[in-house]
Formats: C-alpha cells, sequence, structure tokens
C-alpha cells in the first residue's frame, strides 16, 4: 500500500496530522525547488498554518531539473510523512500542505498560471546557491538565468501586471547572504535585459524579504525508507527525515498576505542580518570545515568529524575565535550558546548527516561560509587558522578529484594538473591572473589562502 488522500486513514495513530480540506482552498504559494529542505521546512510551517484553520495557502512546488519529487509525490497526491530524529527518539507527522508537483520543462504553462493567479501572493525559492545563475563580481549571468526560474517569473509577473492583479512577495530560502537583497538585484538585472517596463512593475508592486532558515535536513536513503514503511504500514517514497531543531527568521516585508508562520515558531523582524550571518559563518562555515576535514581523515557522517578531537577543536575554533567576532549580534542572541548547540545537533548520531552531501558546490558556498569571516578578520589584524586549514582540505579535494561535486569541479581540477594549487586559487581570487576569478571580492585573501597551501 502506497501513502496518498485515499489510504491516508490507514495510517496508525501514532502519525500525527492536521485535519483540514486539501480540495477547497487555493494554491497561494509556488516554490521554485521542491527537494527535501523545502518539504522538512517552509511546507511544515504552512502545514501548521493550514491546520490552524488558516486557508488559501496550499503550496504548489516547482522543480527545475529533474522529474524525482513529481514522480515521489504526485502519485500520492502531494502527501508525505516528515519524521524528527533525535538520539533514539522519531516522531513522524503527515504533511498535507503540498497540492501539487510541476516540472518545469513539461508544464512551464501550468506554472505560469499559477504564479499568475489571484490566489498567489508568494513565490519561495530553495534552488541552492548555485540556482541563482550569480556569475562573476554578483552579475547574473543571463545564459544560466535562461536554464533557471527567471524566464518563468518574468512571463508570470507580465500577466499580473497586464490583469491589473497585485505583485507578489519573492521569498528566498537559500544560503546567501542577503538573499532578499541578492534574488531582487538578480531579478532586476534579468528584467532590465529583458523587459525594462516591467522591471518598472516589479520594483514597485513587488517584496524580496530576506529570510533566514535553519534545518538539517539530510539526504534520505533506501534504508530510512524502509524503516520508515516496518514503522507506518505503508509505502512513503516523498518521505523526508529531520532533526527537532527548526529556525526560520523572515524579515517582515510582503508585497501582499503570508500565512501566519509567526505562530507557529517562525520569527517575524525588522533585520534577519545577525541571524543569517550567524548560521552563515558558524553553522554552515563549521559544516563546510567538517565536510572537507572529515572526509579527507576518511569520516562518512558529520557526527563522526565532530566525534575527531582534533576537528572538534578546529571548528570550535572556527565559531568562537573566528566567525564570533565578525557578527553583530541582536538583542537577546547569545552567541556562545548558539555555539554549543550548534556541537550537540552535529553530534546528534540519529541524523546521519552524509559530509559528501556538504561538500558539493565548494565554490557557490565558501564565499558566504569562510570568505567573508577571514576578509573581516584580515580587516581587523586578526588570524583565521581554522579557515586556513578548511581551506587547504577543500584544495585538497580538487586535487584529489574523489569528492569535488561542483559546477566548477572540471575546470578546477584541470588547473589543478595543470599548475598545482597555486594555478587553483589564482583562479579563485586574483583578478590579474584570470580575468574570470570567481571570487575578486576577496582578492587581499589571496597571500594568506596561499600560505594555506605551503603549510600543508
Ligand atoms: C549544509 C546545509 O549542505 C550543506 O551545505 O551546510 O544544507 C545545512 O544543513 C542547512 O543550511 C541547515 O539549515
Amino acid at each position: 500500500m502506497r501513502l496518498c488522500a485515499a489510504t491516508a486513514d490507514s495510517l496508525p495513530p501514532s502519525v500525527a496530522r492536521g485535519d483540514y480540506d486539501r480540495e477547497g482552498p487555493a494554491i497561494g504559494i509556488v516554490h521554485f525547488g521542491i527537494g527535501a529542505f523545502h518539504r522538512a521546512h517552509q511546507a511544515w510551517y504552512t502545514d501548521q498554518a493550514l491546520s490552524a484553520g488558516e486557508c488559501d495557502w496550499l503550496i504548489c512546488g516547482v522543480s527545475l531539473r529533474s522529474r524525482s519529487v513529481a514522480e515521489q509525490l504526485n502519485p500520492q497526491d502531494g502527501l508525505y510523512t516528515l519524521t524528527e530524529r533525535s538520539g533514539d527518539e522519531a516522531s513522524t507527522r503527515l504533511i498535507g500542505s503540498v497540492r501539487e508537483v510541476l516540472f518545469a520543462p513539461d508544464h512551464s504553462a501550468q506554472i505560469v498560471a499559477r504564479i499568475a493567479d489571484p490566489a498567489c501572493h508568494i513565490v519561495s525559492f530553495t534552488v541552492t546557491e548555485k540556482g541563482y545563475a550569480r556569475g562573476e563580481g554578483e552579475r547574473l549571468d543571463l545564459q544560466r538565468a535562461r536554464a533557471s526560474f527567471y524566464p518563468l517569473l518574468a512571463r508570470s509577473l507580465a500577466m499580473r501586471r497586464d490583469a491589473g492583479l497585485p505583485g507578489v512577495t519573492l521569498l528566498p530560502c537559500d544560503n546567501l547572504a542577503n538573499n532578499g537583497k541578492v534574488l531582487g538585484e538578480l531579478m532586476r538585472q534579468w528584467l532590465a535585459a529583458e523587459d525594462p517596463l516591467l522591471g518598472e512593475w516589479f520594483s514597485r508592486e513587488c517584496r524580496v524579504p530576506s529570510s533566514m532558515i535553519d534545518r538539517i535536513v539530510p539526504r534520505t536513503g533506501t534504508d530510512d525508507l524502509d524503516l520508515l514503511h516496518s514503522r507506518i504500514g505503508m509505502e512513503d517514497a516523498g518521505a523526508v527525515f529531520t532533526e527537532r531543531f527548526s529556525q526560520w527568521v523572515i524579515e517582515d516585508d510582503f508585497a501582499g498576505p503570508r500565512p501566519a508562520w509567526e505562530r507557529h515558531g517562525a520569527q517575524l523582524v525588522g533585520d534577519v542580518a545577525p541571524y543569517e550571518t550567524a548560521k552563515l559563518r558558524m553553522l554552515n562555515g563549521a559544516h563546510s570545515l567538517l565536510a572537507y576535514c572529515g572526509l579527507r581523515a576518511g569520516n562518512e557522517f558529520v557526527h563522526e568529524a565532530i566525534a575527531d578531537p582534533d576537528l572538534r577543536r578546529l571548528t570550535d575554533r572556527l565559531m568562537r575565535e573566528e566567525a564570533l567576532p565578525t557578527i553583530d549580534a541582536a538583542a537577546g542572541q547569545d552567541l556562545n550558546d548558539y555555539a554549543d548547540d550548534l556541537i550537540a545537533r552535529f553530534a546528534d548520531p540519529a541524523l546521519r548527516h552524509r559530509l559528501a552531501q556538504i561538500a558539493m558546490d565548494g565554490t557557490q558556498k565558501l564565499p558566504q561560509r569562510w570568505l567573508d569571516t577571514a576578509l573581516s578578520l584580515q580587516q581587523r589584524g586578526m588570524e583565521f587558522a581554522a579557515i586556513r586549514s578548511g581551506f587547504e582540505a577543500w584544495l585538497w579535494h580538487i586535487d584529489d578529484g574523489r569528492f569535488v561535486d561542483d559546477p566548477l569541479g572540471e575546470e578546477l581540477r584541470r588547473l589543478m594538473k595543470l599548475g598545482g594549487p597555486d594555478q587553483v586559487v589564482a583562479k579563485c581570487l586574483d583578478s590579474d591572473a584570470s580575468s574570470q576569478a570567481l571570487w575578486p571580492h576577496y582578492r587581499s585573501l589571496l597571500p594568506a589562502l596561499r600560505q594555506a597551501h605551503f603549510n600543508r
């Protein structure tokens, strides 16, 4: 038996669920990038809002590149379970907020119609760092943008404008610094190139608040699905597994209505920056450090890497001595407590979070996770030994070639073979050595990061 609307009543009573109509209410949210992260986070908050009696906030999930989530969820009428794990405990909830999943190459007209519908107020995103098609110097890479969400979104916005409808809120939920400002700017660049008048309408009518979302969601494995099957007595191909912890901090700047997510734990604030900076530099910074150093040391999971005393010391150093002094905490935000909590979250063996999942896409992740911290420390005349160790471990991976899954992986490996780590560091940072330096903004870190290699 497989989970779907007709079989959901046969789930055991231990599976928690809300009680709301999923047929009548409208789709109020279109979400690009409906992977496990969204299903374990925003869709879970929205499920709670719907369970509390809010209406018209069902979600249309969009996949840009793969049919797999559509194939998992559509035969299940969008239903799936979310299991929270901690130590030996697991609790499962049925999530009903996702109404349908559309695969962009097959269903572009439907996606455009969903966003152009008067009931849609929010378009949200977890498309990963690379999905925003940022090129050198944070400019939109128009060619890559064409294969992403930009054309679909522009077509929908034009329909809304022509129909005299109000604008929408674009809500980015990816791990980028200032994600609202960045997405707003990239969208404006797309429209400036394609339809400048629509660009003016967009700036006037739409809003792009920043948001920081935090929940560790390891990729679901077949062993997870088998175990769940035996617990709930039916197959759920769309199940997600996560930790108990969850945080969502959202800038309170919406173009129109939104679910009252704050009643279910989300924080609506004037400025997301202190939370976002702490999360990127401490949680994600430590994650990437554990990933590159841990994989090199032969570990497979985060909880194994953090149990190694040397890596634990290095992680502490990165969070408390390097990242922490660069963050302007908000009132009531205790960054030392945050570091303690992070170590405990990383150490939970129940999560089975693979280091290789974190290690992917380093070229897209390292600026906001390490380089912003390093730059800020350098400006204060302070050292950043842990970040240098991490950078050196990242270079080792490019050299080794085994674990680097990155849009620029092949090019970096070719440079590594040709001219060694120096060529790779130059390609990344040195705008004199390469007119296409990836991160020219961080050029002043060049001597320190070269040294990271020579200290090997
Ligand atoms: C991780 C994040 O895969 C990664 O790079 O660092 O996905 C991390 O688990 C989330 O940001 C936690 O909220």
